[in-house]
């Protein structure tokens, strides 16, 4: 069950500057930075609040690493906005196979590594009425983590 907007990602050229502008103009502060060679982008979150599902919601600030990643393909044809939403869930797997049954396209056969620990999947922009869609399970609401 999706519980919460996890974040908005947003894409940058420069994320120094954008952080700096997200403190200076809004009062948010970084609450973690990471680099995701994976995905190719290094990332700022930004905390917003909290969420009673023990979660919470952040800004995620992403300039790409490589011109050839997602984001950097994005920017490219764009120009810096809204790249994504991600909504998060206690059930990363579930809730990305429910979604694939509804004959939306899921990008990763299984989960992947996400900010902070978490695992994350996309839905595809085209399935979602124009919107690249994440889903997120984060670390410590993760019950596979249970498991391991
Ligand atoms: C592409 N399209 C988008 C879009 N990206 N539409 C809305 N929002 C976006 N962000 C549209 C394009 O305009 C194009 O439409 C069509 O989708 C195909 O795009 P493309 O430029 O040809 O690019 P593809 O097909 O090579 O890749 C698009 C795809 C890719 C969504 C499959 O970006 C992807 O795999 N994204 C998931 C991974 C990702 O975004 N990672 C970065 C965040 P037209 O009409 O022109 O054909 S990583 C992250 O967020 C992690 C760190 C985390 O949260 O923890």
């Amino acid at each position: 069950m999706l519980t919460r907007i996890d974040h908005i990602g947003i894409a940058c050229f420069d994320l120094d500057a954008t952080v700096e502008f997200y403190r200076a103009t809004y009062g948010f502060e970084v609450f973690h930075t990471e680099v995701n060679d994976e995905q190719g982008v290094r990332e700022a979150m930004l905390l917003v609040n909290e969420t009673s599902d023990g979660g919470a919601t952040y800004l995620q600030l992403l300039e790409p690493t490589r011109e050839d990643s997602a984001v950097g393909k994005w920017l490219a044809k764009n120009g810096e906005g809204v790249h994504h939403i991600a909504f998060g869930t206690g059930d990363v797997d579930g809730d990305a196979a429910a979604i694939r049954d509804k004959g939306v396209r899921v990008l990763y056969d299984e989960p992947r590594h996400g900010t902070m620990g978490s695992r994350i999947t996309f839905l595809h922009p085209k399935d979602c009425h124009g919107v690249l869609t994440e889903l997120v399970t984060s670390a410590g609401l993760d019950p596979a983590e249970d498991a391991h």
